[in-house]
């Protein structure tokens, strides 16, 4: 089902036009009502009119995690608090925390993309959605809940944690749908083995799945323990929340709400607009927001992106999965490593489980990379010569895809972390600015 079959199909040049409107109107609030954009703006020499066509938009300054910091609060806010009427935050592991604002507006306007993001995933009135994202200033659990209830599903907010009533839950009330991270959706698979939930006997049919990077061997790994079809949902607290875009049953790029946030890809180093389908640094601009309409914001997420309509009908912008953050990236021995790279290997490694963690330190001068994860019960009770065997298979992999040698820990099951919000897979010592080794951040 199609939530919204005018806006989600619009065809291209409307979808353009309408975009050009909207954008004109939102550079003026902006100029108008936030001292920060109108400085900023003028130093740029630009101003809302010289927006003609939506190319124009490049001349605009970009915005970053560190405007939201230097206005911290509100000073970002384009509408007086008294018509503000929610506040989300997201804590980050530097400096002061990023804050959002909505008006009812805008509470509605989350809820429409939601409502979307969960169609696209195949659900409808008569789905029981057991949202399992943390209830709070994160705005996975209020931006799942809204929209699940505007379809007129029906909605479980258990937020994250206590594993085994998620489960009890999923045989009691006949859930349909899971909303949550997809290293929770792993933790909870996990006590549904001890709980030696029949699968079949459970009414699961799809996952909302995001907050965080995951690789396709995740989904893959996801979907056979769930018994269910895993779909990547993405979003970020400075633009929405979740609700930016959505994979269709055709898995094949994430769906953006493009008639509210415009998106763009960049050089992550030159800030230069690149070609539809290069990939880079994905920027969004919020076009129909009240309180908090984000001008070309930096989202250091990677991605390309397509206005090649897909199958299902629908004609929107889409977004690749994003492979990891352009700060992410680590730099080990002089070769660029993204986590994302790391979990690939892993997943496709039948011996081990989903759980890893990675761990660069500083030897001397030289950098050396550990790779911790957890090997499965019945191989790890396995004779010595089998786990040195598969910590080789492990070290040659990781060796022939990144192209620099890493020392392989095979941990005991479970004994890794698990996390209920984001899961934390690196520590990297040679920075003081990483917390505890095994803390996960429960958003
Ligand atoms: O994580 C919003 C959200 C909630 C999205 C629930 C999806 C589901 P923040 O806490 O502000 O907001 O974190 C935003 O998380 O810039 C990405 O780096 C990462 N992220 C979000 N979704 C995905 C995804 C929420 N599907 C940051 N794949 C973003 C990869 C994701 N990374």
């Amino acid at each position: 089902m199609i939530w919204n079959q005018e806006m989600e199909c619009l065809p291209r040049e409307e979808r353009r036009a309408l975009q050009l409107y909207r954008l004109r109107r939102t550079l003026r609030r902006v100029y108008e009502t936030i001292p920060a954009y109108r400085r900023k703006f003028d130093e740029a020499g630009v101003k809302p009119d010289d927006l003609k066509h939506l190319e124009d938009l490049q001349k605009f300054p970009f915005t970053s995690k560190d405007d939201l910091r230097d206005n911290y609060p509100f000073g970002l806010f384009a509408v007086p608090l008294k018509d503000v009427v929610r506040i989300h935050s997201s804590s980050g592991t530097t400096g002061k925390p990023v804050v959002v604002g909505y008006t009812r507006e805008d509470v509605d306007l989350w809820a429409e993309t939601i409502a979307r993001t969960i169609c696209c995933a195949g659900g409808g009135p008569d789905d029981i959605i057991q949202v399992a994202y943390g209830y709070g200033l994160f705005t996975g659990g209020l931006g799942l809940h809204y929209g699940a209830e505007k379809i007129g599903a029906t909605v479980i907010p258990i937020s994250g944690g206590n594993t085994k009533r998620q489960v009890m839950l999923f045989e009691d009330f006949g859930v349909t749908m899971l909303a949550c991270t997809p290293s929770y959706s792993l933790c909870i698979a996990e006590m549904m083995d001890e709980m030696k939930v029949d699968r079949s006997k459970l009414k699961l049919k799809a996952g909302v799945f995001g907050a965080e990077p995951w690789s396709n061997s995740m989904r893959n790994e996801i979907e056979e323990r769930m018994g269910l079809k895993a779909y990547d949902i993405y979003g970020l607290s400075e633009i929405i929340g979740p609700g930016v875009s959505s994979e269709c049953e055709y898995q094949d790029g994430l769906h953006i709400c493009d008639d509210h946030f415009i998106p763009e890809i960049v050089n992550p180093d030159t800030g230069e607009v690149l070609p539809e389908g290069e990939k880079g640094e994905l920027v969004f601009t919020c076009i129909t927001k009240q309180a908090f309409p984000t001008i070309r914001f930096r989202t250091r997420d990677i991605s390309r992106l397509t206005t090649e309509p897909c199958r299902c009908g629908r004609t929107a912008t889409r977004m690749e999965r994003t492979s990891g953050r352009t700060d992410d990236m680590l730099i080990i021995r002089g070769v660029n490593v993204f986590p994302s790279q790391i979990e690939s290997v892993l997943m496709e490694i039948e011996e081990t489980e989903p759980h890893y963690l990675i761990v660069v330190d500083k030897r001397g001068s030289m950098d050396e990379l550990e790779i911790r994860v957890e090997v499965r019960e019945q191989i790890f009770s396995d004779e010595v010569r089998k786990l040195e065997e598969l910590q080789h298979k492990i070290r040659k992999e990781i060796e022939s895809v990144l192209g620099i040698s890493a020392v392989v820990r095979l941990v005991e099951p479970k004994t890794i972390e698990r996390s209920m919000g984001k899961a934390k897979r690196v520590v990297d010592r040679r920075t003081l600015e990483n917390g505890p080794e095994t803390g996960g951040k429960v958003s």
